[in-house]
């Protein structure tokens, strides 16, 4: 990747940080909104509701004793008398009569009402109550009432329907009311209703609805043969976001600044340690390290790996998993390899002269391999050190063989050339084993996080056996990374791997000390 394209990406990256922010604090204020319409409209039918039921409750009690009471004649003074006892107890009724054949014989209004004939009732209610709406008297002018009355006695309770809903006057939007639920029959209300509402509720004590442009609650009794709405107009959520927006839209781009200040500042952390790295090429501050590589059936040290490290001038050390991939991104690659090739050459010409068998690996990366610098370079170490075949050993990660062409055309010039191939980090790819075969290699590297995996539960354990049984198809020596155990190393030498690497035989070490050691081992043999 180069600057330019970095530079388009952390652009578009920035935008997405601020924007999204932004698009999810309106989607939240949207949401909040609706959330408070739609508490709003749930608390004012479960008022609705709970006022209803509070006069059910006292219709029922003031009937219950009315027909406890027993009189032989309804309409007696003496229970007429205890009619207007039960109505004064009562806040929430209107008044108490007795209702035949469709008339109000007597009530404890006094005779104003009595004797009027009603016609039929609405509907005989679930609960064996005759419910009539909306009814009228001449004495009692404009007024309407809702009148109950038990089917067994007669008795009757007359409310007046506003009481329930007389709630949110002063907010002519909002419509409410309660209607019959079995029947689905409006008793009172105010206000914009569908009869649609009644269906909606189903079998559930509660529903919740936006229909007709309108959000809807309804809530069932579970008491009475009853359910209360309340409705206001969906256009409320609307208005309503800017309400939510206002608090957090700037939140939102707040979060989207420190987000795209985020993305900015590694942006440059990139490119810092890309100007760092040129820097560090420039005052060599890279240096090689050797793991040995071990003859798993002898012990012997048969080769190392070079491995590069960078210290800073201030000492701090930075681990190449971290700048090797910026080194990729940022076209310096290359110069470090060709440093690498440098500071093991000097090293490897000492070394192959008491060692002639001793190789020594150096890691490719794909960048490398599409440049015809590197074989030179590579060439120009062989020769330099007076390498013998088996001595310099190049290291291709199994992800760098991605392309086939380069691929075939650069091991076939590097074996050309006496230099052994090793294919990295196995089984981290996906190459095939009809595509491994066409390319000619030596080594297979079995990747560390499979020898870790040797003898122990995980899933992928059985993954490592494949990887043997493909080496072992494809004519490969295998090298095992990363061995700590001896159990992992007994279980590879036992499957036929040769070579391994791992804390358990050395841990990487400057050239001066593989050297002492290598001296060492000498003398012991
Ligand atoms: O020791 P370790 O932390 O040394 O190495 C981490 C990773 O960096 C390994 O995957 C190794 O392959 C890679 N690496 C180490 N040295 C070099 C090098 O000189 N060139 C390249 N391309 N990769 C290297
Ligand atoms: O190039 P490659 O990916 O093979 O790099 C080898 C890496 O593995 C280096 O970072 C090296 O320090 C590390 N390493 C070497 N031996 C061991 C080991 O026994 N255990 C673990 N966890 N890491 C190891
Ligand atoms: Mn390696």
């Amino acid at each position: 990747m180069n600057k330019k394209n970095a530079i388009v990406i952390a652009v578009i990256i920035g935008i997405i940080a601020i924007t999204a922010p932004i698009l999810i604090s309106l989607y939240l204020a949207r949401q909040q909104s609706f959330n408070e319409q739609s508490n709003k409209v749930i608390s004012i039918a479960d008022e609705v509701l709970r006022r209803s039921e509070k006069i059910g409750e006292q219709a029922d009690a003031a009937i219950k004793e009315l027909e406890d009471a027993g009189a032989t004649d309804p309409c007696s003074d003496e229970n007429i008398r205890l009619m207007r006892a039960l109505d004064m107890k009562s806040d929430q009724l209107q008044t108490l009569g007795y209702i035949e054949d469709d008339r109000v014989m007597c009530s404890a209004y006094g005779p104003s009402i009595a004797r009027t004939s009603l016609g039929p009732p609405d509907y005989l209610s679930e609960m064996g109550v005759y419910v009539r709406i909306g009814v009228s008297f001449p004495s009692t002018g404009e007024m309407k009432f809702l009148i109950f009355t038990r089917k067994k006695s007669g008795y009757s309770a007359l409310i007046h329907p506003g009481l329930p809903i007389d709630i949110f006057k002063n907010d002519p939007e909002i419509s409410l009311g309660v209607f019959g639920f079995t029947v689905g029959k409006l008793m009172t209300s105010r206000g914009a209703f569908e009869h649609r509402w009644v269906q909606a509720l189903g079998n559930r004590y509660h529903a919740e609805i936006v229909e007709h442009g309108r959000l809807v609650a309804i809530r069932r009794s579970k008491k009475y043969d009853i359910a209360a709405y309340a409705s206001v107009p969906a256009a409320r959520v609307e208005e309503g976001i800017v309400n939510f927006a206002v608090v957090l839209v700037p939140v939102g781009i707040i979060a989207g600044i420190i987000l795209a200040l985020t993305v900015l500042y590694m942006a440059r952390q990139q490119l810092s340690l890309a100007a760092a790295l040129k820097t560090a090429l420039r005052r060599n501050e890279f240096f090689l390290v050797y793991q040995p590589v071990v003859d798993l059936k002898t012990g012997n040290w048969v080769g190392a790996e070079s491995l590069i490290r960078w210290q800073r001038s201030n000492g701090e050390m930075v681990r190449p998993d971290l700048f090797i991939p910026v080194a990729e991104d940022t076209g310096f690659i290359q110069r470090i390899t060709e440093r690498v090739i440098e500071l093991a050459a000097g090293d490897a010409a000492r070394l192959f002269k008491s060692n002639p068998d001793f190789n020594i690996g150096i890691n490719l990366s794909s960048t490398d391999l599409h440049s015809r610098k590197t074989i030179d370079l590579l060439n120009g170490f062989a020769r330099q050190t007076n390498a013998l075949p088996n001595n310099l050993v190049v290291e291709i990660t199994e992800r760098s063989f991605l392309d086939p062409e380069i691929a075939r055309d650069v091991v076939r010039e590097l074996r050309g050339n006496n230099i052994r191939v090793s294919i990295d980090d196995f089984g981290t790819g996906y190459s095939s084993l009809s595509y491994l075969e066409t390319l000619e290699l030596d080594f297979l590297k079995i990747d560390k996080s499979f020898v870790g995996t040797i003898e122990t539960e995980a899933a992928t354990s059985q993954v490592i056996l494949h990887i043997i049984e493909m080496a072992k198809a494809l004519n490969l020596e295998m090298v095992a990374e990363g061995v700590e155990t001896e159990e992992q190393a007994q279980f590879l030498r036992e499957r036929g791997v040769k070579y391994a690497q791992g804390w358990l035989f050395s841990k990487p070490m400057i050239f001066s000390e593989l050297m002492v050691n290598l001296e060492d081992k000498e003398k012991q043999v």
